[in-house]
Parts: structure tokens; C-alpha cells; sequence
């Protein structure tokens, strides 16, 4: 049985790759990009993997469901509501029926459980908790919620410090528990490590079970040299101090993780991070399509033994 915490648009590559080589994959999601708005409970993390594995995401954006139209969005224009966080149509019906569930007494774990039979989706969507935690970016001109500061600020301002809100009494979701205690294998998927993954570890129930049981545990870098393959992993890194780079990323994965995969271009940083007592893998980590996504997946399926 695999486990994979994933959080972020990146994630959803490696897990696609992963559910076509694996009968069973647990997926622990990222909470702390939820966001309120309109009324709504808007989980983008959870909601990317779903519609990922329903095959109705929109990929070229990485989020919202392909060919989804506006009209919801339009009107609350015409109602002089902010609409810089684009929900579609179809979107805001999952949205609708998720904080319906949540006002009538259901738990995020259930109703994503729901969510995934709806959408047909096998594989075990968990979220790390059914509590809530908030990633706030600190910038020069206040504290923003991380939509906020990405999506309507297009992430513009230097980041002072990244905050998770909650994340500190947060319970960790049993099931999650569970799902790294019992795997034969745990993934850290190529997510953002402040802002995707980074909540989840922030949460203690799950750093401990990790650390617990760390030679299990492979962590796939987002990066390549100094740069992130995809979104401002690197401009987060940097603010928080922490080199931008696969060596960066296993220092801060250190006491949770002893496997890393990092790009075949990144050779070089090889026997720095093994100096962590990390082993590490090399291979093509970039996933431009569903051939390179099950090209990873089987990698780190067949070459690494843990
Ligand atoms: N990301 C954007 O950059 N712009 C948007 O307008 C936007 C809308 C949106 C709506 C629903 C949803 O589930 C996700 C959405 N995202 C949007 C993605 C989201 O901001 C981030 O990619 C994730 O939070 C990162 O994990």
C-alpha cells in the first residue's frame, strides 16, 4: 500500500502516475490553501486530486474543471463581488455541496469520501485534518491568506514569514495516521515544501508518524537547479531561508524523509545530500505528459526498495 502527501497542482502528476501502477493509494491532502469565499468552502488541493483522477481537471491552469463555463462568476460580478479567484460553474456546485454537507454536520473527511464516489474516484482521498489551518503570508503590507497573496496579489510583494494558522492544534485525521503508519511506502509528492506540503508537516500527529518511520519515506523534488519546475516554490524557499534547491529541500525534509528523487541535471548535489544520510535517486522528474507521469511513478515504484 503507497501513501502520498500532495497538496498543490503539481501533485496530481506523480498520483496519476501512481493509481495506474498501484490497486491501492492513499492520498493525504493539504488543507491549508482552503479558502472562504461567496459563502462557499473552497479545498483546492482536494478538489485538484479529484477531478485529476476523474480526468475532468482542467490541465493547462492545473485547477478548476476543464471546459467549465462562468456564469456564476459573471453574476456575482454584476453584483459588484471582487471575482479574482475564477470558480467555474461546475466548481461552485462542488463548493455549494460541500459547505452545505459541512453546515449540516458532515466532516471533510466524509464529504470528500462522498465527493470521490460521485466522481467515481477509487483511490482514498483523505484530508490531513478535519480541522481548519490557514497558510497566511507576511509581506511588507500586512498578513494575506495564501489565495490572497498568490492568486489576487499574483504574489507580487517580498515575503517577511509564512504562518499556518491552526496547524499547531490541528488533530491529525486518524485515517491519515493510519494510512503512514500501515504503507509500504510513503511519497512526499513534488509540492510547493512551504505552502504544500509544509502545512501538513506543521500538523504534530503526522511529523511523528513520519519521522517514525522515515527510511519509508521518498520525498520527490518540485525543483531543478534553483528553480521550481512549476509555481514560486523557489520564491517561498528563499524567503524562509532555506536554499532553493533538491539539497534545501532534503534539509528540510531531514527528519521526516531518508529517500530523495531529484532531477538527473542535479547530479552535482548528490554527495552533499547524501552527507544527510539521505539516499538519494536520480532520474527525469519534469511530467509534461501522462507517459512521463507513469514514467516517474514506475521509478520510484521498481528502483526504489525501502
Ligand atoms: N489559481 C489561480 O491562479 N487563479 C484562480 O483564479 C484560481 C481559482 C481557483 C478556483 C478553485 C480552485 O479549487 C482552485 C483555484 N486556483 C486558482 C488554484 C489555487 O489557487 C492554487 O493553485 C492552490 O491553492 C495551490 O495549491
Amino acid at each position: 500500500m503507497i501513501t502520498v502527501l500532495a497538496g498543490g497542482t503539481g501533485s496530481v502528476k506523480i498520483v496519476r502516475g501512481l493509481v495506474t501502477h498501484e490497486p491501492k493509494v492513499n492520498i493525504i491532502s493539504n488543507v491549508g490553501d482552503n479558502y472562504w469565499l461567496y459563502g462557499l468552502y473552497i479545498c483546492p488541493d482536494i478538489d485538484t486530486i479529484v477531478y485529476g483522477l476523474a480526468d475532468i481537471l482542467d490541465q493547462e491552469r492545473g485547477w478548476g474543471i476543464k471546459k467549465d463555463t462562468f456564469n456564476f462568476l459573471r453574476q456575482m460580478e454584476v453584483f459588484g463581488e471582487e471575482t479574482w479567484f475564477r470558480i467555474g460553474d461546475r466548481d461552485a456546485a462542488t463548493n455549494l455541496i460541500r459547505t452545505n454537507m459541512l453546515k449540516n454536520g458532515k466532516n471533510l473527511s466524509d464529504i470528500t469520501k462522498w465527493m470521490c464516489e460521485k466522481f467515481a474516484v477509487s483511490a482514498n482521498i483523505i484530508p490531513v485534518t478535519d480541522n481548519s489551518i490557514e497558510t497566511r503570508i507576511t509581506t511588507n503590507k500586512g498578513e494575506l491568506h495564501l489565495q490572497e497573496y498568490w492568486v489576487k496579489h499574483r504574489g507580487k510583494d517580498p515575503i517577511e514569514g509564512i504562518q499556518y494558522i491552526g496547524a499547531e492544534k490541528a488533530r491529525p485525521n486518524p485515517e491519515a495516521v493510519n494510512a503512514i503508519h500501515d504503507a509500504d511506502m510513503v511519497i512526499l509528492a513534488p509540492g510547493n515544501p512551504l505552502t504544500s506540503i509544509g502545512p501538513m508537516l506543521q500538523i504534530k500527529g503526522i511529523r511523528k508518524e513520519l519521522s517514525k518511520i522515515k527510511k519509508k519515506v521518498v520525498a520527490i523534488s518540485p525543483l531543478i537547479g534553483d528553480n521550481a519546475i512549476s509555481g514560486p516554490a523557489a520564491k517561498y524557499m528563499q524567503a524562509a531561508g532555506i536554499e532553493s534547491n533538491a539539497y534545501g529541500l532534503a534539509k528540510m525534509y531531514s527528519d521526516v524523509c531518508s529517500n530523495i528523487v531529484i532531477d538527473s541535471k542535479d547530479k552535482a548535489l548528490i554527495k552533499k545530500i547524501q552527507s544527510l544520510d539521505i539516499k538519494v535517486y536520480d532520474t527525469k522528474i519534469t511530467m509534461k505528459n501522462k507517459i512521463a507521469e507513469d514514467a516517474l511513478a514506475n521509478f520510484i515504484l521498481k528502483q526504489i526498495h525501502v
